[in-house]
């Protein structure tokens, strides 16, 4: 019995101790998705974590890892470090709500960074300010100037950032910023790791969405594909007949029983 009892004691110890873990960081649900630009094999296969685009630097610093949706918060996970990386900086978050963002294998014709219109799909841009910690948020059209990566082959990670055009829906709005996180707090590989988060998908309440982010050389492309949930009136519906069905089952039994 006392046997019994220690050997309880120590698989509750085990278990305990790997679901503190993998649970460090509570994100949400992983929505990262396929970029579409891969050539098959290591740093260059079709996955996010452990991935950069095909022929470029190889390593954690430039490697971005996942998007995670929480409710309505919207996180960013990278090995990439967002706010000190002064070489190729942090790009801006785009969000395409009706299927037909342009990301992939597309190769340019030079290098550079160059403005263009809108030419990439995407609905919604928020333009983060990793100096301040806040975003504004615009809706963009067709019209709307953007500025691609920096390097031709890599032009299936444009856009980098919004440069101008679109309409203003929200400004000043604070997002979170954490760094130095472990492999075993974020579920990935590479040693350090840093999170945006806190950023707010309310404004596409119900809508299917896909968001992009890259860095200024694009050398990571990273794409996720999520739907933001409606709160209040579909959860009370939902809860209402729960209840309603299990007064039906107690009522059944009772008839059974006599
Ligand atoms: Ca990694
Ligand atoms: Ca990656
Ligand atoms: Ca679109
Ligand atoms: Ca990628």
């Amino acid at each position: 019995m006392k046997k019994l009892f220690t050997v309880l004691a120590i698989s509750f110890v085990m278990i305990r101790f790997l679901s503190g873990n993998a649970s460090a960081l509570s994100l949400g649900t992983d929505i990262t998705i396929s970029d579409r630009n891969n050539t098959g094999t290591a740093w260059y296969s079709d996955r996010e974590d452990q991935e950069v685009e095909p022929g470029m630097v190889a390593n954690q610093t430039w490697d971005l890892e996942g998007f995670f949706l929480n409710g309505t918060i919207l996180s960013m996970v990278g090995g990439y470090d967002f706010i000190n990386n002064t070489e190729y900086t942090s790009g801006d978050i785009f969000i395409d709500i009706n299927g037909d963002a342009v990301f992939g294998d597309i190769d340019g014709s030079s290098d550079g960074f160059k403005s263009v219109s809108n030419i990439y799909g995407y609905d919604y841009v928020i333009d983060l300010d990793f100096s301040t910690f806040s975003y504004d948020l615009y809706s963009i059209d067709s019209s709307t100037l953007l500025t691609t990566s920096y390097y031709k082959q890599n032009q299936g990670s444009s856009p980098w950032r919004y440069e101008s055009g679109g309409s203003l829906l929200s400004e000043n709005i604070s997002f979170t910023y954490g760094t130095g996180f472990s492999d075993a707090d974020t579920g990935f590989l590479g040693g350090s790791h840093n999170l945006v988060t806190d950023i707010d998908m309310g404004f596409i309440a119900g809508s299917d969405f896909i968001a992009h982010f890259t860095m200024g050389c694009g050398n990571d492309n990273l794409m996720a594909d999520g739907t933001v949930p409606t709160p209040e009136p579909a959860s009370m519906i939902l809860l209402g007949s729960g209840l309603i069905g299990m007064g039906g089952l107690v009522r059944r039994k009772k008839v059974g029983n006599n």
